[in-house]
Order: structure tokens, then C-alpha cells, then sequence
């Protein structure tokens, strides 16, 4: 992150000069420990985990975090002259800026290792989280680990030096295992169902074929995985927020934060005693996770990637844009209401029906610019979650699927687009796209059988099923000839 101001940076030695109607760590940072050890520290885990923990050292210093980014040095970069300070911006009528200190420690894997996995032993250690986005966790269309995976391969082959998530936290609680650190908590906070489930039998996948079947019966035992949803929309940093940062600060800092000011962490029950008590800090932990996460991966995510792909193909830039062009939010909250809340299940506490309308309300909010190119990267990945299932469901139950076609046909025209004009695709298996697309003749019924071909990207039984692919074919057509 370029630093272009002249400002002071902010940092410990500068907190004084922090405007005091801006919110500071309640609490000391010297007395803060390190108790948990986070994978991935990207905006994301900065806006939404970093603020619970916050609150939470507030009453308990020993949960302070070690952010710990895989490869790249830019989380580090920035936030070490910081002393691991940074500003989370909540976006309403009036932007709310706080400075969180909850980040005590920054690493970058590939740089220090054996920092890393002393962390991952230490028995001061209790959680773990990640955000490594769903590519990050190395699964295959079945939702098991991908042992053929480039990072997965490298990992079986060199469990010391590891390439991919699982991987670190594989050796981590090797090294664990060895030093008596300990029983562990680790939370899966991406948006995949069954996060944790997944997480928890990936790692067990690679230390059984490592070859450490003892290892594999110890994490078991020893390590606990709790499913969680997160929420909170959190566009990624802009230079109108490093602006308002800077005009309400007075200091600068290299890499804000921001997010809406909605907020939410459910967590599900069987985090190992001693884990930090999360609640205290505003999460909410429940037997069952799955319908909160069901209901939030297939209606908000799903229909933001709807909007993502709709708006892009008609050139619009951010979801309130989208929002605000009257067919496209009359066909996200038809496809929420009719055809996707059908598929769920909810939680007693959960009504359906104010749910949507509040995420209606979320995506219109004029104080944030979250951009839909954002959203629409590594569709391949976000997709089979937020809305195969759905249309899985509606096919078995007999009800329609037509809308519910719209977005994966949506998609299959943006990859087309942008891979016709040479414009870049964000996607981990965005060669394999670009080559089934290239020299594509412009109909439905061809685009159509070209995804349906590639290799894991569609569960088999639905690639197979014909009134899928009928229905794909008419929602192509249809998308084709309006743009
Ligand atoms: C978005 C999510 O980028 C995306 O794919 O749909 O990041 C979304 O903003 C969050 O899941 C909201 O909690």
C-alpha cells in the first residue's frame, strides 16, 4: 500500500493525536496477550472478527491476535510501522471511524514459518480463525479435500514448509501434538456451508495421507470445528475511504478498513473449553448453525452475485447502482422471496420474510460503494454454494428453477465477455473457463453444453439433468439477446 501523504503514521507512539471523539482500545495494549491465531487477515477479518475480539479485550487481555497472511507481505507491510493499529470505518449517514488494536502480531508465512507454527503450538493459543476465501481451503466439487490440488501436492510431499491453509494448520497441530500445547478451536469464517465440518475433515484428509494416521486420530480428538456464518458487507478498501481516514484522522494509515454497520457471528456450540468467550463479545452461539448459514450463503450472497453479474453485463458499477435500476432489484427480491426462501429451512428466531427486506435495505445503503466486479470474482467457486444447491432443491421438489437459471447464465456471459475483450477474469480455474469459451459460436444451446463439460464445476447429476439444462439454455438466450 503506497503511503502519498505527509501525514503522521498512525501507531502507538501517535494514539494521543487520534481525535477523542474517535473511539481507541478500551483497554491496554501492553497488558494484551496473544491467544489467537488468525489465517488470512484480509479486510474482511479486519471489519468483522477483529471488531468482536476488540470488544472482548476489553474484559480479557489474553486474546490479542496473530494475523498471519499465507504469501503476501502487503497486510504486513502496512500494518507493522503501525504497531498492528489500523482504522475500521462503519459506513452509515455519518461515517463511524474506530481505531481496533486487536491485531498484536503480523506475520507472513512463507517469511517466518517458524513463527507461524510456534504460534499454532503455543499453548497460550486457544482459537484459530481463517478467511482464505473458498478457494483457499483446497476442495473439490464434493466438497472434500482436492489431493491433486498444485498446493495440496506440494504439502504432501513437504508437510514442514507448507504451501496451503490446510497445510499450516496441519503441521501447526503437528507441532502441537509434540509440544503438549494442547486441545484447540478453529473457525472456519468463509462462506461455504458447513465450514467448519469441511475444514475439520480436510485437515484430517491431509495428516491421514501424509502418512500420520497418529496425527490424524489426535486432531479428532484434540481439535474442535465448529460450523460458523459471518456476515457483514465489507467493500474493499477505496481511496474515498484512505481520504476520509486521513481528513477525520489527521494521521495516515496505510491500509482502513470498512463495513457496513451491520454485524453478525453466529457460531455453532462445541467450541473447546477455554476458546475465548465470543459471546461476550456479541456472537452468537447456537446448536445449529446450518439454517442461519443456509438462509444467509443462498438468499444475500446468492442474490448479490446475481446483481453482480446482471449490473456488470449492462455496465453498472456498485450494488446500490444495481439496486437502484428498478428491474434488477424487483428481480433479486422475486428471486429471494419466491423462489429461493421455498429451499430453507429457518431457525425459529429467524423470520424469513424481514430477513430479505433487511437485506434489501443492506444492499440499497447510499453510504457504501461496494462494487460488483468484486463480488463477481471466483464465481466458480461462489456459485455451486449460493445457488446449485437452490436449484438442486427446486428441481427434486418440482418447483420452477427459471429465475433461479438467471445468474448462472448471467455468469456464463460475463466469463464470455470479459474473455472476449481481453479483459482479466478473478478466477482460480479462469484458464480452464478461458480455453472452453474460446472460439465460442454465440448461441445458448453451445454456451450451455461448454460449461456443463468443464470438469467439477457442476455437480454430475445436475449437469445431467435435462430440464436444467433446457432452462439454462432459455435463461442464456434471454440474457445473450439483452445485452
Ligand atoms: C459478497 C460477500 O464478495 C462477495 O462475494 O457476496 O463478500 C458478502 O458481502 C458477505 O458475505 C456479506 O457478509
Amino acid at each position: 500500500m503506497a503511503i502519498s501523504s505527509a501525514l503522521p503514521r498512525l501507531c502507538r507512539a501517535n494514539l494521543s493525536r487520534v481525535p477523542g471523539d474517535i473511539p481507541r482500545p478500551a483497554y491496554d495494549l501492553d497488558t494484551v496477550t496473544i491467544g489467537v491465531v488468525h489465517l488470512g487477515p484480509g479486510a474482511f477479518h479486519r471489519a468483522h472478527q477483529c471488531a468482536y475480539i476488540d470488544r472482548l479485550l476489553a474484559r480479557d487481555p489474553r486474546w490479542g491476535i496473530c494475523a498471519v497472511s499465507l504469501k503476501s507481505p502487503a497486510v504486513r507491510d502496512a500494518l507493522l510501522p503501525q504497531d498492528g493499529l489500523y482504522i475500521l470505518v462503519e459506513m452509515d449517514a455519518e461515517p463511524r471511524p474506530r481505531v481496533i488494536g486487536a491485531i498484536r502480531e503480523v506475520l507472513t508465512a512463507a517469511d517466518s514459518p517458524a513463527q507461524v507454527l510456534e504460534r499454532l503450538a503455543s499453548p497460550q493459543t486457544r482459537l484459530v480463525t481463517l478467511t482464505v476465501t473458498e478457494k483457499g481451503y483446497a476442495l473439490g466439487a464434493d466438497g472434500r479435500l482436492n489431493l491433486t490440488h498444485p498446493d495440496i501436492r506440494h504439502d504432501l510431499t513437504r508437510p514442514k514448509v507448507p504451501a496451503s491453509a490446510v497445510g499450516w494448520l496441519t503441521e501447526g497441530l503437528r507441532r502441537r501434538r509434540a509440544s503438549g500445547g494442547g486441545d484447540l478451536s478453529v473457525l472456519s469464517c468463509d462462506n461455504i456451508s458447513d465450514n467448519g465440518r469441511r475444514l475439520g475433515a480436510a485437515v484430517i484428509t491431509l495428516a491421514t495421507a501424509q502418512g500420520d494416521a497418529d496425527l490424524a486420530a489426535w486432531i479428532a480428538q484434540m481439535a474442535a470445528f465448529p460450523n460458523t456464518m459471518v456476515d457483514a458487507i465489507t467493500p474493499a478498501t477505496d481511496e474515498a475511504l484512505r481520504i476520509l481516514v486521513r481528513a477525520r484522522l489527521g494521521l495516515e494509515d496505510a491500509w482502513p478498513v470498512q463495513r457496513e454497520p451491520y454485524s453478525q457471528w453466529v457460531i455453532e456450540d462445541g467450541l473447546k473449553p477455554g476458546a475465548p468467550d465470543l459471546a461476550s463479545a456479541g456472537a452468537i452461539l447456537t446448536a445449529d448453525v446450518r439454517p442461519f448459514e443456509q438462509a444467509k450463503l443462498r438468499l444475500l450472497n446468492a442474490a448479490h452475485s446475481t446483481l453482480a453479474y446482471l449490473g456488470l453485463l449492462r455496465g453498472l458499477e456498485t450494488v446500490a447502482e444495481a439496486m437502484a435500476a428498478p428491474d434488477l432489484a424487483a428481480f433479486v427480491e422475486d428471486l429471494m422471496r419466491q423462489d429461493i426462501a421455498p429451499s430453507l429451512t429457518p431457525p425459529p428466531q429467524l423470520d424469513l420474510f424481514a430477513y430479505i427486506d433487511a437485506i434489501l435495505t443492506r444492499f440499497r445503503n447510499p453510504a457504501i460503494r461496494h462494487r460488483l466486479i468484486q463480488i463477481a470474482a471466483d464465481g466458480s467457486q461462489k456459485l455451486p454454494v449460493r445457488l446449485l444447491g437452490t436449484i438442486e432443491d427446486a428441481l427434486a421438489a418440482g418447483r420452477p428453477i427459471a429465475r433461479l437459471c438467471v445468474p448462472i447464465a448471467a455468469w456464463m456471459a460475463f466469463v464470455l465477455r470479459q474473455v472476449r475483450r481481453g479483459e482479466p477474469l478473478a478466477d482460480p480455474v479462469a484458464e480452464r473457463l478461458a480455453e472452453a469459451v474460446r472460439d465460442l459460436p454465440g448461441d445458448a444451446g453451445t454456451i450451455v453444453d461448454r460449461f456443463l463439460g468443464i470438469d467439477g464445476l457442476f455437480p454430475a447429476s445436475l449437469a445431467r439433468a435435462p430440464r436444467f439444462r433446457a432452462t439454462l439454455t432459455d435463461a442464456t438466450a434471454v440474457v445473450i439477446a439483452d445485452r
